[in-house]
């Protein structure tokens, strides 16, 4: 019998028993390839918890101090950590727990890390665990960024494991930490699925199945405080879009600053996200592992597309460097075309 007591749903009300959680795909994913042996769930099982746990200090930062800068003492005199710094020792915890991760890079970390006791890992992950830290006190969304490889047959984990171009990833995604934590995942050939997590039941639920950008839209972002650097053909792919040809409108700039939030946005609403490389930044900002080529699937699998300022298909370059950078261009399929054919 329906509750009408405030707790449960009200008379008539539908409740959705039928949930599709992130676990759940998963392992409905898992039974559709009769090779997997389970190793790739559970190392999503582990991604999927730091996301919760990152979730959950961010939605805690302003309350326990958690904002300002690591290094800093708390009036009881204990250390207290910046947000990056916990949320990067809870992703390598994370994936060093797992047992099927032999080697992490992370933005935050200068050097690989191998977990050299995970014997029979077979993959190797990239990831940013908090993208768009300068956003972090005023409490804008940030998010973490992943990429996945698996390891090269025989392989115990090298850097040769993860210094791949993006066509080799196996699965990536990110979860944007806003209003709720939206999680975006796609694996190799696949399409890309939006999972909400819902604090109550502390469960990312499938809320927006086989993500599809559309084709075109007039909105762009970009950090225009960079134009001074931008080359020629940067600068007049960019002010086209603010004319207004045969009495049309301009186009919308929308630029929050981390790119999981302007990724998001761009892949619900369509458009284009940029961060071009310039002269003061030749090689670019964004990192071509854990940010570039991750986004650059994502947006491939839901219909776009994404290119570095060669105008080379992002996902087909190979980093020499785990921290190595790139320019990027990447959104709806035809607004991609449009600065394709500026850089000709
Ligand atoms: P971060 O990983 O240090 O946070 O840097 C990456 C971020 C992206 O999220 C965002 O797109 C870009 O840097 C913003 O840079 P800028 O402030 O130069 O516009
Ligand atoms: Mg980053």
């Amino acid at each position: 019998m329906a509750s009408t007591n405030g707790n449960g749903p009200a008379e008539g009300e539908k409740v959705n028993t039928n949930i599709v959680t992130l676990t759940r795909f998963l392992t409905e994913e898992q039974v559709k390839h009769k090779e997997a042996t389970g190793d790739f769930t559970l190392l999503c099982h582990a991604l999927q918890f730091s996301f919760k746990s990152i979730a959950y200090y961010i939605r805690r930062a302003t309350l326990v101090n958690l904002t300002g800068l690591a290094g800093s003492s708390n009036t009881t005199g204990d250390e207290q950590k910046k947000l990056d710094v916990i949320s990067n020792e809870l992703f390598i915890e994370a994936m060093r727990s797992s047992g099927k991760c032999a080697l992490l890079v992370s933005e935050e970390e200068e050097d690989i890390i191998y977990f050299k006791d995970s014997t029979n890992a077979r993959y190797a992950v990239a990831c940013d665990p908090i993208d768009g830290s300068s956003n972090l006190d005023a409490g804008v969304s940030v998010g973490t960024i992943f990429g996945i490889h698996k390891l090269a047959e025989g392989s115990k984990g090298t850097k040769e494991d993860i210094l791949k171009p993006g066509t080799e990833l196996v699965a990536a995604g990110f979860t944007m930490y806003g209003a709720s934590a939206q999680l975006v995942i796609t694996m190799k050939g696949g399409s890309v699925n939006g999972f909400t997590l819902d604090n109550g039941l502390g469960e990312f639920i499938l809320t927006h199945p086989n993500m599809r950008l559309p084709r075109s839209r007039a909105i762009y972002s970009v950090n225009e405080g960079n134009s001074l650097y931008w080359d020629d053909k940067v600068k007049r792919y960019f002010n086209s879009l603010k004319e207004a040809p045969d009495g049309g409108k301009p186009y919308s700039a929308r630029y929050i600053g981390s790119m999981v939030a302007d990724a998001y946005r761009t892949l619900l609403y369509g458009g284009i996200f940029a961060y071009p490389a310039d002269k003061k930044s030749p090689k670019g900002k964004l990192r071509i592992l854990y940010e570039c080529a991750p986004m650059a699937m994502v947006f491939e699998n839901a219909g776009g597309q994404a290119v570095n300022s060669k105008m080379e298909r992002m996902l087909e370059v190979v980093p020499q460097h785990i921290h190595d950078k790139s320019g990027l261009f990447m959104g709806s399929y035809d607004e991609v075309e449009k600065v394709k054919a500026f850089h000709k």
